[in-house]
């Protein structure tokens, strides 16, 4: 009898610990103060928390966070990337869930030089209901930043995915920061 009813108490603890793990994902977004949804969109964490970075075969040979004050766009780190010998391909990826319906905005700054290749690409993108709307960054020299945006974002499952691939031939190098996605 006594193990019955304890197990029937631990039936109640399991779904009450179900239950909130369920209330936990589907948790409201909060911006920081600056209106911000994304976390550590600056690169200022000593990791890359709140991205998932993705070196692409791995050919890239420097993709990491910089501490280089000179290189960044806002704060005292940024996103850097680099390779001497082979080429750069990485993507750098982060999902907000749980946004209020609204329209939003992503914006990101970028810098660097793709080392003389014509097809060098640094694309930065928005997933919105399974479909991904893009907007190319430009890398036009050191610290000459190129700041691109995408608006319009309206998310009917409060989920937006947001992130940059960078491809360059072997001597490309940047630096990627302060990417945004805020309410219109
Ligand atoms: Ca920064």
């Amino acid at each position: 009898m006594k193990k019955k009813l304890l197990g029937v108490i631990l039936t109640v603890g399991m779904l009450a610990a179900l239950t909130a793990c369920g209330q936990k994902g589907a948790a409201k977004a909060t911006p920081d103060a600056n209106g911000n949804y994304l976390v550590n969109g600056s690169f200022e964490e000593v990791d890359f928390t709140g991205w998932t970075v993705t070196n692409i075969d791995n050919v890239t040979e420097e993709v990491n966070i910089y501490d280089r004050e000179t290189d960044c766009f806002e704060g005292v780190q940024s996103l850097h990337f680099y390779s001497g010998s082979t080429n750069v391909n990485f993507t750098a990826e982060q999902t907000v869930s749980g946004l209020e319906d609204g329209s939003y905005k992503l914006t990101a700054h970028v810098q660097g030089e793709a080392a003389g290749d014509e097809n060098a690409s640094v694309v930065f993108y928005a997933i919105v209901d399974g479909n991904e709307v893009k907007v190319d960054g430009e890398l036009n020299g050191y610290v000459n930043w190129y700041t691109a945006e995408l608006s319009g974002l309206t998310p009917t499952n409060g989920e937006i995915t947001v992130g940059v691939r960078v491809t360059t031939a072997p001597g490309g190098w940047g630096t990627i920061d302060d990417i945004t996605l805020v309410k219109e």
